[in-house]
């Protein structure tokens, strides 16, 4: 039985801004702690700095009752869930440093027998790191009176305040008694079950099932790139192979974006590189489809004919969200337009109104609305399969040059 009332949530991105949301809809008082101004400011008035389902009116109903609020210290609670980035680092070690920062936050403001969270991706140890830190900046405070757990995050995103509820959970605590505490506390929202572990295994769970998914997802991409030069259409064959009872290959691409799957998998490698053979190579593999797509689309540019227009659809790293982390289709954007100066490029993306920063300032690339992209390019790139994209005539498409990494429009 849960018998925490009071939580802070460090981070409120695409996982503790929802995480928040749901606790504060269970009668939790829930205050969420960020670095961005823009973000305290959105949270504040309910709303949502970003675009994910159903959240907004988590957030909202939170505010308005006075459950949920946002600010940029961390202050006094009975529970601390920390949810902030780990990016890794140019040797694709992970980078703690926003755990150590939330950290820092939550040491000064701890009295005892409080339990802290970890939510963010962790590579192994991280867990028992975020412990022993907590511990260093606090030596007042005996280990037996800090409860620490891990409990990685499994939603997907665009799905995620339904998956949060539907999920089950793994619990990681550095004693039985922390992950008890943390299972008591996900309980008030999470209907599904809640595996207890240690912290180390919890950990190592959460890498796996993301490199499980990039693993098959990089044998889907080899697909495609065979199948292209063996003129055969890679979609056809991946559903005619999927209708065996035992075979479930998932989907080519132009590359795997996002911040877990195309990041998770270097963890395990950085932890024991001689033996992650697989994972290593499955990762470089979706690391250089997007070349591939470069070239296809260079190729078609240099056909008879060719009007000086590509249409790039799509920026995103998935379909029908606006989350552009590690996304190819910028990465194919970014290298197609400084690479051919005299080609003009019209970026589609529904989900923004303006460019990412990462594509600012680059002379021939404009963002452009759908229509008057597809009728004008003489080059038509589908990057990624928003459900707007969807229904667009064949009509419109007749005559151009299409390369469609996503089968959308087969
Ligand atoms: N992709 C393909 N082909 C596919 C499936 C995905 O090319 O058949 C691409 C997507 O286009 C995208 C990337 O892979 O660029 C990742 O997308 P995703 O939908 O596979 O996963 P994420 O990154 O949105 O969310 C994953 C999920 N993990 C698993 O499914 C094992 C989610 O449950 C995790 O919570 C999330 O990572 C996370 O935060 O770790």
């Amino acid at each position: 039985m849960n018998n925490i009332k009071e939580v802070a949530v460090i981070g409120l991105g695409y996982i503790g801004l929802p995480t928040a949301a749901i606790l504060a809809s269970r009668g939790i008082t829930v205050r969420g702690v960020d670095v961005t101004p823009r973000t305290v400011e959105a949270v504040n008035k309910g709303e949502v700095p970003f675009v994910e389902p159903a959240l907004g009116e988590f957030v909202s109903a939170a505010v308005s009752a006075g459950t949920l609020s946002a600010s940029f210290e961390t202050t006094e609670a009975e529970a601390y869930i920390v949810a902030v980035p780990t990016p890794f680092n140019d040797d694709y070690t992970a980078d703690l440093s926003y755990i150590e920062a939330a950290a820092d936050g939550i040491a000064p403001v701890l009295k005892g027998g409080e339990l802290v969270i970890l939510e963010s991706t962790s590579p192994p140890g991280a867990t028992q790191h975020l412990f022993d830190y907590l511990l260093n900046k606090r030596p007042d405070l005996s280990a037996d009176n800090l409860l620490v757990a891990h409990c990685p995050e499994r939603v997907l995103p665009g799905y995620v305040m339904e998956e949060l509820v539907t999920n089950d959970r793994i619990v990681g605590g550095i004693t039985p008694e922390a992950a008890d505490k943390a299972k008591a506390l996900y309980e008030t929202f999470c209907q599904a079950d809640i595996l207890t572990t240690d912290a180390k295994t919890a950990e190592m769970a959460k890498l796996v099932e993301n490199s499980y998914r990039d693993v098959n997802i990089a044998f889907a991409n080899e697909l495609s790139v065979i199948s292209d030069k063996l003129g055969i259409d890679v979609w056809e064959l991946i559903s005619l192979a999927n209708r065996h009872p035992r075979v479930d290959i998932l989907q080519p691409g132009p590359g795997v974006g996002g911040h877990c799957i195309a990041v998770d998998p270097w963890f395990i490698v950085s932890a024991a590189p001689e033996e992650s053979q697989l994972i290593r190579t499955a990762r470089n593999t979706n690391d250089s489809k997007p070349n591939w797509v470069v070239n296809k689309v260079v190729a078609a540019t240099k056909s008879a004919g060719f009007n000086g227009k590509v249409a790039v659809m799509g920026l995103a790293f998935k379909a029908n969200i606006d989350d552009m982390r590690e996304s190819p289709a910028i990465e194919i954007t970014r290298q197609l337009a400084e690479a051919n100066p005299t080609v003009e490029f019209l970026a589609v993306e529904p989900h923004v109104d303006a460019l990412p920063k990462k594509l600012e300032g680059i002379s021939n690339l404009t963002l452009t609305p759908t229509d008057e992209a597809l009728e004008s390019a003489g080059v038509v790139t589908l990057l990624v399969d928003h459900d707007q994209f969807k229904s667009v005539p064949a009509t419109v498409l007749a005559g151009k040059e299409i390369i469609d990494t996503r089968g959308l429009w087969r």
